[in-house]
């Protein structure tokens, strides 16, 4: 008897914690809808996000990183899902019996989204809006819900008091209110045969549409009203985001100065490809949605300490001389053998004659540049202005930026890492000094210059592959940037060092395919790969995290032959 009292406790409960959570992702559905059509930034689960990545240390965040990949993004939204659904359901049991007080716990959750959503480096006061209609939906929904649950729950435990009078009309209106302060169903004394009651209690009702199953059926249907609304609404709001953010029939300019045709690559199954895809290009940045810039109303200024302190539209930039360059991109946080590098073909301005508009001043150290999405990059000026193919960028393997990678303007120094000289969604350039300012990743402990480190990789086999004894086709790439790749050598169980057969050279900021054949003995073998550079500096196996200033050590991979 006991227990059929608990469970029977139990039920409304859970429901009460499903309805506060569906009440909440009605919410920030409608909410996110409203975003895609005002700033998708301003989603109040994606400003939350946005604002932990900002506010979560540099350690936390390298660890994040190195355990997830590419995947940190899903991850970070999901968690902030699960923490904001657990207090949605705490939000849904307190409304039931407190109605008031569930409402408050939701608002503050609201409300925090909103704060989050107007902290925003690019934030404007409509970005309020998405949280206000958040608040509005999911307040209307949870008192909807509540209702439906609460009526069902005192119709249920009139009919299972064994007095069918319980349930007529005057019993419901009792019951009307979106709180009653005390649930019908502590009242409940233990019965014995509920479902048997609710028989008798419908058999004998006068209004049976009122009685306790055709309630339940309420609750019911209230869930799928909201949970359809929300997936609706989410869907719909996503697809308005993807359609607004498609980049409308761009003709970039040809290059004055091309590149020569790439050579032809290594044919080895599984390498990287000697041009990395647009999109299997690796992206690292800051945002949870990528920013949305229109071309025609995006500007570049250069001030600090210039001459004249210069701004230009996207039409000037393209009447600008362009050249093509194939460059390789590395990310600070690629882990030895790790995936964030890409080498690309990227087309633009040599970033000297952008700065020469305006006139480069005596006293700066430091080229600043900052973009749409508040991030900022301290380049030091003479790494940017030594000759080296700097480009303020355009085009990316023949196409416009995509918005991922900073449409559409984006800076490419070769030979640093990302952090420290390719912004995307570039907007401003200024020219000061390092004691005036730092920028975003330097603030955070990363190191001041950020010369990419020498490094090569194994592609083939993968981690994992069945590999049969015979000939083995091993497989990567090596980059040394600035320098040029001259020798990939690898180690098999600790052997001597033996040069392997190199790809295609397509110029020194460009990395180098490489492959060995192995005659491969049934067993487990460790295999390491080591790069050599023009100037003869070796890779080093001294092994150092990504934090400060990059990665070092030697990538090694086990393969099992069978
Ligand atoms: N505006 C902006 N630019 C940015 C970043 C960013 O967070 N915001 N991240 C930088 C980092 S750390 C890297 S490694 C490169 C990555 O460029 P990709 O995503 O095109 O590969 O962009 C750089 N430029
Ligand atoms: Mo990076």
């Amino acid at each position: 008897m006991a227990n059929t009292t608990r469970a029977r406790r139990g039920v409304p409960t859970l429901l009460a914690a499903v309805g506060g959570v569906l009440a909440t992702l009605v919410g920030m559905a409608v909410g996110h809808l409203v975003a895609s059509l005002l700033d998708p930034a301003a989603s109040p689960v994606l400003a939350v996000g946005s604002t932990v990545i900002d506010a979560t240390p540099t350690p936390v965040k390298e660890w994040a990183v190195a355990e997830f990949g590419t995947a940190d993004k899903p991850i970070l939204i999901g968690s902030v899902m699960v923490v904001t659904l657990i207090l949605a359901g705490i939000a849904g049991i307190r409304a039931r019996t407190h109605f008031r007080q569930g409402l408050a716990i939701l608002l503050v959750l609201v409300a925090l989204a909103g704060a989050a959503a107007l902290i925003r480096p690019t934030a404007g006061p409509l970005d309020v809006v998405p949280a206000l209609v958040t608040a509005l939906v999911g307040a209307l929904a949870l008192a909807w819900f509540m209702r439906t649950l609460n009526e069902a729950v005192a119709l249920q435990s009139g009919a299972h008091s064994g007095a069918p009078t319980a349930t007529t009309p005057g019993t419901t209106d009792k019951t009307e209110g979106a709180a009653p302060s005390h649930p019908m169903v502590d009242a409940t004394p233990g019965e014995t045969a509920p479902a048997g009651g609710a028989h008798a209690a419908t058999d004998t009702d006068p209004a049976p549409a009122r009685g306790g199953r055709p309630t339940r059926r309420g609750v019911l249907v209230a869930s799928g009203v909201l949970a359809v609304t929300a997936v609706a609404a989410g869907a719909v709001g996503q697809w308005i985001g993807n359609v607004r953010t498609r980049i409308s029939d761009i003709v970039l300019p040809k290059p004055q100065d091309p590149a020569a045709a790439l050579p032809d690559a290594l044919d080895v199954d599984g390498i990287s490809p000697f041009r990395t895809p647009n999109d299997e290009f690796y992206r690292v940045d800051i945002n949870l949605t990528v920013p949305v810039v229109d071309q025609d109303e995006w500007t570049l200024t250069i001030d600090g300490d210039v001459d004249n302190e210069v701004t230009i539209t996207w039409d000037e930039l393209l009447d600008m001389p362009m050249v093509e360059r194939d460059i390789t991109m590395t990310c600070v946080s690629n882990d030895v053998g790790g995936k964030y590098v890409g080498a690309a073909r990227w087309l633009g301005v040599p970033l000297q004659d952008i700065l020469d508009l305006a006139g480069v001043g005596g006293s700066a150290d430091q080229l600043l540049s900052t973009a749409v999405d508040g991030f900022t990059i301290s380049t030091p000026l003479e790494v940017a202005t030594d000759g080296r193919d700097a480009l303020v960028v355009v085009g990316m393997n023949g196409e416009p930026l995509p918005r991922e990678h900073g449409f559409p303007v984006r800076l490419i120094i070769p030979g640093i890492y990302g952090y420290v000289g390719s912004t995307k969604w570039l907007t401003k350039l200024t020219l000061t000094t390092y004691d005036d300012v730092d920028s975003y990743w330097t603030e955070r402990g990363w190191a001041t210059e950020g010369p990419i480190k020498i490094s090569s990789r194994i592609d083939v086999p993968r981690a994992g592959d069945e590999v049969s004894s015979g000939s083995t086709v091993i497989a990567g790439v090596a980059w040394a940037q600035q320098r040029g790749v001259d020798v990939v050598e690898i180690q098999i169980d600790g052997g001597p060092w033996t040069p392997v057969e190199m790809g295609p050279d397509a110029g020194v900021d460009y990395w180098r395919q490489w492959y060995y054949e192995w005659e491969a003995e049934t067993g487990s073998h460790a295999v390491t790969v080591r790069v050599t550079d023009s100037e003869g500096e070796v890779q080093t196996d001294a092994r150092a995290m990504p934090f400060p200033n990059g990665s070092s050590g030697l990538h090694t991979r086990r393969i099992i032959v069978s």
